[in-house]
């Protein structure tokens, strides 16, 4: 079954911004257009990996170019083997440290890198993990920032045409009082059926956290996604403790220790890792490990169509985080059908670069 042994030949590192749909307005910072870098990873036998990775400012878009480019002198030539790729570059950024941009630019090589190698073995990488086809429920996350209430109402219709069953609503208003309004525009305008997941970024301390959070326990809320500082895993704690809503962490989660520490301090009723932050496809497969046997529900953070292969492979999938943002510079972007996605069956992720829009979509 195995494919011809891949080498790596070169990268190319191309930095886009695109606007999004909806402008995303979160407690931290609003989002209007996603600076993202995509990856060529291209072998010596001309299988071509691909990923991508949001940047979140432009400044770390051409940062990540500058290290990915001194990354390819560790790998250049070598086997495209994603797990000794990732401990050869671990052991040569020890001194710096494997976080922030390094582990992104570590975390986007390894995508590309099993990208490659699915289709060199002509499957779809959630097959090329073990999974067979199946359906993975997918929460519309595009826009629902924080704004007034009536567009607010207006954009949660507009989120679930498409058939989408959940939506992702980001709180954080300078009052509880405005928090609870924001909820109850949503949840008035939508089905009942329809879960409403809410998100504070972190903004909030753990005393102000567990006043919001009771208020929410009546609100019919789905869960409560990082209500505090990302890694006060104790805090967590002691909210999930408290909180009858589940409360939801992990697009902070760097590598497999940070998911480790958090079911250790059972910080969290449900867990989110990041693939470009958890550590690509390799990263993951760990957290997921570690998920399964810790029995619980995992969901992922961006990268839908990354995500979708990833969380039919995962024991414990539980909600994919849909946005469009990709979707312009992709010739077949990702299809929801029902809130339901399901990994494309052509090899590897299936990522197909739009070039034309591609061009447009520079980075100046
Ligand atoms: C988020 C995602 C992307 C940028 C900012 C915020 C958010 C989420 O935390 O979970 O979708
Ligand atoms: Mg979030």
């Amino acid at each position: 079954m195995s494919g011809p042994r891949l080498t790596v030949k070169s990268i190319r590192a191309t930095p886009v911004k695109v606007a999004l749909t909806y402008a995303l307005g979160t407690s931290a910072a609003t989002v209007r257009a996603a600076p993202l870098v995509l990856l060529d990873l291209e072998t010596h036998e001309g299988i071509t990996g691909r990923a991508y990775q949001f940047c979140y400012v432009p400044s770390a878009a051409r940062a990540l170019i500058v290290v990915l480019n001194e990354m390819l002198d560790a790998v250049r030539n070598k086997a495209v083997a994603p797990l000794d790729q990732w401990a050869r570059l671990a052991q040569r950024y020890t001194l710096i440290g494997v976080q922030g941009i390094v582990r992104m630019g570590m975390s986007l090589l390894d995508v590309a890198s099993w990208d490659a190698l699915a289709q060199a073995a002509g499957m779809s990488l959630s097959a090329y993990l073990g999974a067979s086809p199946r359906l993975v429920r997918a929460y519309n996350s595009n826009g629902l920032g924080l704004m007034p209430t009536a567009p607010l109402a207006d954009e949660a219709e507009k989120l679930i045409e498409g058939g989408f069953r959940a939506v992702k609503l980001r709180l954080g208003y300078a009052t509880l009082e405005e928090d609870i309004a924001a909820v109850r525009a949503v949840r008035k305008r939508v089905p009942t059926e329809v879960d409403v997941m809410v998100d504070y970024n972190q903004a909030l301390s753990v005393a102000e956290a567990l006043r919001r959070g009771r208020a929410l326990d009546d609100e019919g809320v789905y869960w409560i996604e990082e209500p505090i500082r990302h890694d006060d895993y104790a805090g967590c704690a002691e909210l999930a403790q408290s909180l009858k809503t589940p409360i939801q962490i992990g697009e902070n989660f760097s590598q497999v220790y940070d998911v480790q520490k958090a079911l250790e301090a059972a910080a969290a009723d449900y867990v989110m890792p990041d693939v470009e932050r958890i550590g690509g496809v390799t990263g993951w497969q760990r957290a997921s490990a570690l998920a399964f046997a810790a029995g619980k529900p995992l969901s992922s953070h961006l990268y839908p169509e990354v995500s979708v292969h990833l969380l039919a492979a995962t024991p414990t999938a539980h909600w994919l985080e849909y946005v469009d943002w990709l979707n312009p510079l992709l010739q077949e972007p990702l299809r929801i059908v029902d809130g339901m996605a399901s990994p494309p069956e052509r090899p590897g992720i299936g990522l197909m670069w739009n070039d034309e829009m591609v061009k447009k979509s520079v980075m100046v």
